[in-house]
């Protein structure tokens, strides 16, 4: 299939219009489209009704004709009354961005709950174009339907019925599988395990920075390390998957989460928001860069703004700056923020990313009894100084304390840490 781009910029975006247009041909391309050109106009705001000029719609008329194109792929949701006048005008396929990520959801869904939550938000996004897009669903990523374009008025009418008993059934489906899923959160929360979320854009590497991390901290081939989906496409993961993992001692739940690209489909929005409240419930997020790609800025900004938008912008972050065995800067400037250059394919600085974490989530006071030799005057200094003393008795051996001690000083202390030293 061949497929024109067409976007309307105006001079409120926040991102270039060929950045946006390149970002709309991966999606074209995961669905096995090919791009034959690509229109743009600057606008103040689209047309309500035809999205673009009225005279833009004359240039792409012969530039389908030209290309051979035989679909035409809006940049933005187009409004019901927008796809009908244009695909009206043009008289070929029609679609919209929106509609190519619902696709993409679509195809790539494994679980129950994905499958239901994208029906639903897809189901909602065609009521109202049902009549304009039924068709296009046995044209893209083999969908079923056969209804035809013009079809009669009860033939549609008879569709929107059919969607809408859909969606109620869909939505009291999703409703009891939340309801299991949300008891678990709960157990975990309860469990108190420090949660760190792996975040950033799509196909930035964050489910092989997982599996790199299960493979790392793996002690013997019986460990559970079961391995998440990682591939070279966009939205290979959705939703998210939790692994346990143990390091110097330490557990922490570990979460792989969706990818982000900008402007998402309304009715998208919902559910894959809802998958991301495990984020907000994270204690330190693993921002995944992806610096081999030349719109490293924008998909900084677009993961930014989506934690900005589900209110996590709060929580301690930092980037994780992978691909650097392909990477296309020396320098990457993450202002505020810590980062760590690492590869999946190197692993380089695994071991740093590791002891990060740790410090992180490990709490900033440590709880300890110890044994201070009465010849270790400067440490009994120290701890007088510093910590917090709730207990301290003067014993044949030495000072006896039981104490809360600043993580940063812990280390000059462990040595006479009475639960770690060696019977
Ligand atoms: N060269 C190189 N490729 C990498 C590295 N990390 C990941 N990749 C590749 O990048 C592609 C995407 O990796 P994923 O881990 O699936 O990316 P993701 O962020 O989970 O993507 P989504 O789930 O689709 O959002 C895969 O083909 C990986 O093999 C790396 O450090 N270097
Ligand atoms: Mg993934």
């Amino acid at each position: 299939m061949k497929a024109l781009l067409v976007g309307v910029t105006t001079k409120y975006d926040r991102y270039d219009i060929e950045y946006s247009l390149d970002e709309l041909e991966n999606l074209a391309n995961s669905l096995d489209i090919e791009i034959v050109g690509k229109i743009s106009q600057q606008l103040d705001s689209p047309n309500p009704a035809t999205y673009v000029g009225k005279g833009k719609i004359q240039e792409i008329l012969l530039n389908i004709v030209g290309s051979n194109a035989d679909m035409v792929i809006f940049n933005d949701e187009l409004s019901p009354a927008q796809l009908r006048n244009i695909s009206d005008e043009l008289k070929i396929e029609v679609l919209d961005r929106s509609y190519l990520i619902l696709k993409i959801f679509e195809l790539r869904a494994q679980s129950r709950e994905s499958k239901l939550e994208i029906k639903l938000a897809k189901d909602m996004y065609l009521l109202p174009r049902i009549q304009y897009l039924r068709e296009k669903e046995s044209r893209i990523g083999g969908g079923a339907s056969t209804a035809t374009r013009g079809a009669g008025e009860t033939q549609r009418e008879l569709d929107r019925r059919h969607l809408m008993s859909e969606i109620n059934h869909l939505r009291d489906e999703l409703i009891a599988v939340k309801k299991m899923k949300e008891n678990q959160i709960e157990k975990r929360k309860r469990n108190e395990i420090p949660i760190v979320a792996l975040v950033g854009y799509t196909n930035a590497g964050k489910s092989t920075t997982m599996n790199s991390i299960l493979e790392y901290t793996k002690k013997n081939e019986t460990d559970e390390t079961k391995d998440v989906y990682a591939k070279d496409q966009l939205f290979s993961t959705l939703f998210t998957y939790n692994r346990k993992i143990t390091y110097n001692k330490v557990n922490f739940m570990l979460v792989d989460t969706i990818g982000f690209v900008s402007k998402l489909p309304h009715n998208l929005v919902n559910s894959f928001y809802n998958t991301l409240q495990e984020i907000k419930n994270a204690d330190f997020i693993i921002h995944v860069v992806d610096t081999s790609t030349n719109y490293l800025n924008q998909q900084i900004n677009v993961v930014m703004e989506v934690l900005h938008s589900i209110g996590a912008s709060h929580i301690p972050q930092i980037f994780l700056l992978n691909k650097w065995d392909k990477t296309i800067s020396e320098y990457i400037d993450t202002p505020g923020y810590k980062s760590i250059r690492y590869s999946n394919k190197t692993k380089q600085n695994i071991d740093l990313l590791l002891n990060t974490i740790l410090e992180e989530i490990s709490p900033s006071f440590i709880s300890a009894r110890l044994l201070i030799p009465y010849n270790k005057g400067d440490l009994a200094n120290l701890i007088e100084e510093k910590c917090q003393i709730s207990k301290r008795n003067y014993e044949s051996n030495g000072t006896y304390y039981e104490v809360e001690i600043p993580k940063k000083i812990y280390p000059l202390l462990s040595e006479y840490d009475l639960d770690t030293l060696v019977s």
